[in-house]
């Protein structure tokens, strides 16, 4: 028996009908459509998530808020509406019930969209990366690490931006007690780039292991799991080449005093315009391979659950 679903959830049917027919489901975020991603480029890569996720025989269930009504999967319509329109708000934990209450749209981030998808009763996300600890002493420590360590949703990412700590992000994931774990890896994904010397202990190398350890973990365990998917080789950019157009981009938000919710996007923008592009292109091939693997995870995960029953 599946636990209730919130009235307040409206799932969309195409989810709901998965969900009766004990089809595997993909949540993808949308805060990286309305402020990770330049438009129309990002209208373009939500809909291309949702296909890689329909290819592997998955559905998806990108998740947002439209006029303070919480959403599990949306139409093309809507996706088209919420990422072309510059008045979306950018959506955390804490900010669900405030935008439910003042009835705004917005993208929801990995910890307000794994939130949400574990009380739709979906247990595999997907996305480009993930928040974590900022450089620098502003004690700036995204809601996605403490999400993550209380939510059991496996969340498939490229490790997190070099615009973040990602050794203090990687201790902090430890003391919080989530497991990360290396798809085909054993270094942690900086993001643009394959491999970084920050090393993974457990490393997987095929969806059926995969979903396996995700099934033994979560018998122990009530916590999220990051999953790390390096970007495609073909995408993927050089450490060398990125670390002085991030030095600079530091410096500008430094400069420009931008922080709080304003700064990772801030600097998103900021890089893909110094790389002229590379670091847009890489997110893209990332994103969407990450949504593939996902859905994969996804179906081996739900095939293993049947063979309990
Ligand atoms: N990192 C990216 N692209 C993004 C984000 C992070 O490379 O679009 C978004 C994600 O939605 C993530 C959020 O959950 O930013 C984290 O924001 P904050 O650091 O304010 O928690
Ligand atoms: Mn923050």
């Amino acid at each position: 028996m599946m636990p209730p679903i919130p009235e307040w959830l409206i799932l969309q049917s195409e989810v709901s009908d998965a969900r009766a027919e004990g089809k595997a489901i993909v949540a993808l975020e949308s805060t990286v459509i309305t402020h990770g991603l330049p438009r129309p480029v990002n209208f373009e890569l939500a809909r291309q998530m949702e296909k890689e996720v329909r290819q592997v025989g998955a559905v998806p269930a990108t998740i947002a808020l439209l006029k303070g009504e919480v959403h599990i999967g949306l139409s093309e319509k809507d996706l088209e509406r919420l990422a072309l329109d510059t008045d979306s708000v950018k959506i955390s934990v804490r900010d669900i019930g405030l935008a439910r209450a003042s009835l705004n749209s917005g993208g929801t981030t990995v910890a307000a969209t794994i939130f949400l998808a574990n009380k739709a009763g979906i247990p595999v996300f997907a996305t480009g990366g993930i928040g974590g600890v900022h450089h620098g002493p502003s004690g700036d420590i995204s809601a996605d690490l403490t999400e993550l360590a209380r939510t059991p949703v496996a969340v498939v990412c490229s490790g997190a931006k070099s615009i973040l700590d990602l050794p203090r992000t990687l201790e902090w994931l430890e003391t919080f007690s989530v497991p990360v774990i290396g798809w085909q890896t054993d270094t942690f994904p900086a993001f643009f780039t394959r491999e970084s010397d920050l090393p993974i202990h457990v490393r997987v190398d095929t969806v059926g292991e995969m979903a396996a350890l995700m099934r033994t973990i979560w018998e122990t365990q009530i916590s999220g799991i990051l999953i790390c998917v390096p970007c495609p080789e073909s995408a993927a950019i050089p450490a060398i080449r990125l670390n002085s157009a991030l030095q600079q981009v530091e410096q500008e938000a430094q400069e420009q005093a931008i922080h709080g919710k304003n700064l990772t996007p801030f600097l998103l923008s900021r890089l893909a315009e110094i790389t002229e592009g590379a670091t847009l292109h890489a997110n893209l091939a990332l994103l969407r391979n990450n949504a593939h693997i996902a859905a994969e995870i996804a179906k081996a995960l739900l095939l293993i659950q049947q063979e309990d029953r």
